[in-house]
């Protein structure tokens, strides 16, 4: 986990979240298949772009909203 932060904070742009699936696994802590805030909060440029990600505002990232920030 540390050492995946570690490339994330190297990646250069927004839509470089190359690794989202992995990213959106590694995060979802409790297996529920969605990022609440806080399960977001661990990585610093997502928790910055939640609300943008959380398009139906539910305080919940979805695969589906996941994906569509990633352009997929
Ligand atoms: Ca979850």
């Amino acid at each position: 986990m540390k050492k995946f932060a570690c490339v994330l904070f190297f990646l250069p742009a927004m839509g470089a979240f190359a690794t989202g699936a992995d990213l959106f696994t590694s995060l979802d802590k409790d297996g529920n298949g969605a990022l609440s805030k806080e399960e977001a909060s661990v990585d610093s440029r997502l928790a910055a772009v939640f609300e943008q990600i959380d398009t139906d505002s539910d305080g919940q990232i979805t695969r589906a909203e996941f994906d569509k920030f990633q352009g997929n």
